[in-house]
């Protein structure tokens, strides 16, 4: 190999500048009053080196920090246009470039890629439109169907603030006080919650939303993306040797397969419900710890997910790229779910914090092919020229951008009465016993249980009485399964030491 001067340049290679393009004599050696003497504040060339890299950072997402991205197209196969008036879905043929992100969740950025965990299935469309976010994970349900608790909720799963120790004490206390988690934790602790690398999982948008047509006709509807490469999940024993061999497993198989040319692919499907339908529905719609049963909904075929180029730089990609469930262009609109209300301010919130207010000027969340025409101006880091020839305000008697009633949301009819209503006693338990019972096989069944007990072993035996009551709220033979492993793992070492010093709460008597 040519040995490479690091002294000397040559011609053919640029000229190393400061960040303000100012060529630099020397870039190894810091400016001294003498061999040996003090620095000197006019050393411009290391400042402006050290201060960026003293702000190379920004804060990670308070969830789904660790995570792999990739770019691609999204291709139209069946057409939808009855239901939908989106130009995403306009023709089949049509195709629109698509950005996704793929996650853990409650890791941090460096944590490994091979844990039992959700994983997130975050989806960007470029659309003629503007950006459709459809921000979902790889279970079509969640932990909680209120937005409300989900602060605690991400608490209780991430590090405590005394020892910054995982709390399996806090885990379990969540979990077995909020039986309506009850659903995610059976799918997440079966063999699904540890998929094989991130191109072997289905993907679900997980919340109803509602899709208008044309004439303005609305009906409910539900995403799902089925992997093409098949469902694939990784053994426990599999998963831990990469937890040490190789934590960054996940973005490593994405990475090198695209590089490969093996590019993945998922093919969308919805379901549909009309909103006559919802009314009569047994359970709640919009219940984001329920599925709607495919043999009553069943899945139409939309599209094809392509991914085929890997990000050219992650910290502008992949770092910076912000998703946010409230970019949904004309035709794809919000149901009541409460969950996807609560998240529609949460997001854009969360980037104005972590990249700032003009984070939509990033190249990765610029709408694409798209004129962006509006009256918000300047704030930190404005990278557009932030229109001076028009007027910044509205109304007004010159040629600017007006708003079209063509693209008018869908009205509907809302009604009820106001108050903070209670919804954790709604059965929580049914769908849960249907998966258990139908839709595992007993090997299946057997490993869920194993996997529960030794996690919950780790929690306190109060804690442990309690979800095992769930579990057999749920069927009698998960309970008693899961009691008599419990009985195994927590042998005669008698009750574990907590990791933290809360004090019990107990009724008066
Ligand atoms: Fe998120 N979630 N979430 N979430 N979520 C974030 O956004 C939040 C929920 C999901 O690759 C955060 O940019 C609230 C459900 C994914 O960049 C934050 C609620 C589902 C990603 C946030 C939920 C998700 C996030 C953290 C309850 C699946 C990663 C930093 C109301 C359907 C996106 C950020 C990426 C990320 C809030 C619940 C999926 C804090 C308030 C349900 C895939 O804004």
């Amino acid at each position: 190999m040519e040995e490479v001067s690091t002294t000397h340049r040559n011609e053919t290679q640029p000229i190393l500048t400061t960040g303000a393009g100012i060529p630099a004599g020397d870039k190894l050696n810091v400016l001294t009053a003498g061999p040996r003497g003090p620095m000197l504040m006019q050393d411009v060339v290391f400042v402006d080196e050290m201060a960026h890299f003293d702000r190379e950072r920004i804060p990670e997402r308070v969830v789904h920090a660790k995570g792999a991205g990739a770019f691609g197209y999204f291709e139209v196969t069946h057409d939808i246009t009855k239901y939908c008036r989106a130009k995403v879905f306009e023709r089949v043929g049509k195709r629109t470039d698509v950005a996704v992100r793929f996650s853990t969740v409650a890791g941090e950025a460096g944590s490994a890629d091979s844990v039992r965990d959700p994983r997130g299935f975050a989806l960007k469309f470029y659309t003629d439109d503007g950006i459709w976010d459809l921000v979902g994970n790889n279970t079509p349900i969640f932990f909680i169907r209120d937005p409300m608790m989900f602060p605690s909720f991400i608490h209780s799963q991430k590090r405590n603030p005394q020892t910054h120790l995982k709390d399996p004490d806090t885990v379990w206390d969540f979990w077995s006080l909020r039986p309506e988690t009850l659903h995610q934790v059976t799918f997440l602790f079966s063999d699904r919650g540890i998929p094989d690398g991130h191109r072997h999982m289905n993907g679900y948008g997980s919340h109803t939303f509602k899709l208008v047509n044309a004439e303005g006709k609305a009906v409910y509807c539900k995403f799902h993306y089925k992997t093409d490469q098949g469902i694939k999940n990784l053994s426990v024993e599999e998963a831990d040797r990469l937890v040490v061999s190789d934590p960054d497993y996940g973005i490593r198989d994405l990475f090198q397969s695209i590089a490969k040319k093996n590019f993945p692919s998922w093919t969308m499907y919805l379901q549909v419900m009309t909103f006559e339908e919802a009314e009569k529905c047994p359970f709640n719609p919009f219940d984001l710890t329920k599925v709607w049963p495919h043999r009553d909904y069943p899945l139409i075929p939309v599209g094809k997910l392509v991914l085929n180029r890997n990000p050219e730089n992650y910290f502008a990609e992949v770092e910076q790229i912000a998703f946010d469930p409230s970019n949904m262009p004309p035709g794809i609109e919000a149901s009541p779910d409460k969950m996807l209300q609560g998240r529609l301010f949460s997001y854009p919130d969360t980037h104005r914090y972590r990249l700032g207010p003009n984070y939509l000027h990033l190249p990765v969340n610029c709408p694409r092919g798209v004129q962006v025409a509006h009256y918000q101006r300047d704030g930190p880091m404005c990278m557009f020229n932030n229109p001076s020839h028009m007027p910044n305000y509205y109304p007004n008697s010159f040629s600017s951008p007006r708003d079209d009633p063509k693209c008018k949301d869908s009205t509907f009819v809302a009604a009820g009465d106001v108050g903070r209503h209670d919804c954790s006693e709604e059965d929580n338990v049914s769908q849960v016993r249907m998966f258990y019972t139908q839709t595992l096989t007993e090997g299946e069944r057997k490993r869920l249980c194993e996997n529960l007990a030794r996690h919950l072993s780790e929690a306190q035996i109060f804690i442990q009485e309690r979800a095992v009551k769930n579990f057999t709220d749920v069927h009698p033979d998960y309970g008693a399964r899961i009691k008599s492993l419990l009985d195994k793992y927590n042998g005669d070492g008698g009750e574990k030491e907590p990791l933290h010093n809360y004090i019990r709460y107990t009724e008066c008597p």
